[in-house]
């Protein structure tokens, strides 16, 4: 049988994608598209496991039953969606261990969002109404993504994060018709997670690292940019309904092109802030290491008893 050249291999692997088919783990594919796939694949994983923390600090002052069993119902999902991310991963060659020695080290990115303080239980709903309803976009484009195993997990992912969105919503919109203190809290906690939450989109086309090459293997199928103008164009009406304020003074519908117009956000704070220097970083790194610590015993348990 003649050898295949690289080239023809490439050839064929981009048809296969212009075909809308779906890329498999055993199924050959350049090595620049499998780098892409781990990097961005072990930072949402990450992000999925730090982002336990900031809510999770709250499940002890949830107010009520009610609203502790959900919120801890939510935190959980989030670790489940670690471990499908973590198994994604791991299909394409790289340990798990190397993954979350590489975020211990604090050596791995993960979503910027998380690196944020939580000092009000309002923090608790706009995370789940406004940060959750960025993820569900971005993963919503994500499930259509040309590698197999990471679109499934979207899917999966993507019906439980449409429930952590009703859990921000809910306890958001209690507060927002509650007494004017709840109100003032919870409009702070928009005014302190908007800009974050539109900077998880990640950075404009123009600076962007790895778009152009994850749109054209159709490892994302849209622009961090697009994907950014579909959030504000459908948050922003939500804020406006429950009586709250979006806490951009330029942020307009435009009825020329149908969108909202907005201010980009800081594109250098979220570079410091992924590169560790965030408000939280060592606090959230200091807390995954303990766990990690905390559970070295069940670890070697299990690798005694397999
Ligand atoms: N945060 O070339 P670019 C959740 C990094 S968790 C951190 O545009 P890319 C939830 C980027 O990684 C859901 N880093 O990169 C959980 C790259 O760094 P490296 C989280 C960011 O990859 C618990 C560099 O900047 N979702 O929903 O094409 C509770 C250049 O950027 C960010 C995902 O992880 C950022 N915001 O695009 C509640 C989705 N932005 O690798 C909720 C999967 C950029 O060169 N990821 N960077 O060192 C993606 O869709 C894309 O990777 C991004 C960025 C949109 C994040």
């Amino acid at each position: 049988m003649v050898e295949k050249t690289a080239d023809a291999r490439l050839e064929e692997f981009e048809a296969r994608i212009d075909r809308g088919e779906k890329i498999e783990p055993g199924d050959w594919m350049p090595d620049a598209y499998r780098q892409n796939l781990i990097r961005m694949i072990s930072q949402h994983a990450h992000s999925e496991i730090v982002g336990q923390l900031p809510e999770g600090k709250w499940i002890p002052y949830a107010p009520g039953f009610r609203r502790k069993l959900t919120l801890i119902a939510k935190v959980q999902d989030e670790a489940g969606h670690g471990q499908l991310l973590y198994r994604a991963a791991e299909m394409l060659g790289k340990s798990r261990e190397e993954m979350i020695s590489e975020l211990l080290a604090g050596k791995a990115k993960y979503a910027n969002v998380f690196n944020y303080p939580t000092p009000h239980w309002a923090d608790v709903g706009v995370i789940g109404w406004l940060v959750d309803t960025a993820a569900v976009i971005n993963q919503t484009m994500l499930a259509q993504s040309s590698y197999g195993p990471y679109g499934r997990a979207m899917k999966r992912i993507c019906y439980e994060e449409s429930f952590h969105i009703k859990q921000g919503y809910d306890a958001v919109v209690a507060m927002a018709r509650g007494t004017a203190d709840q109100r003032a809290a919870v409009q702070a906690a928009v005014d302190r997670w908007w800009y974050p939450t539109l900077m998880m989109s990640g950075p404009p086309d123009t600076i962007s690292t790895h778009s152009q090459l994850a749109l054209r293997w159709r490892i994302k199928t849209k622009s961090n940019e697009q994907v950014r103008q579909e959030f504000v164009d459908l948050i922003v009406p939500q804020i406006r309904a429950l009586g709250l304020t979006v806490p951009d003074p330029a942020c307009a519908f435009d009825p020329a092109s149908g969108r909202h117009r907005y201010t980009q956000p800081d594109w250098e704070e979220l570079k410091r802030v992924i590169n560790g220097d965030g408000p939280c970083n060592k606090e959230r790194l200091d807390a995954r290491r303990k766990a990690h610590e905390d559970g070295r015993w069940v670890r070697e348990a299990l690798q005694a008893a397999s």
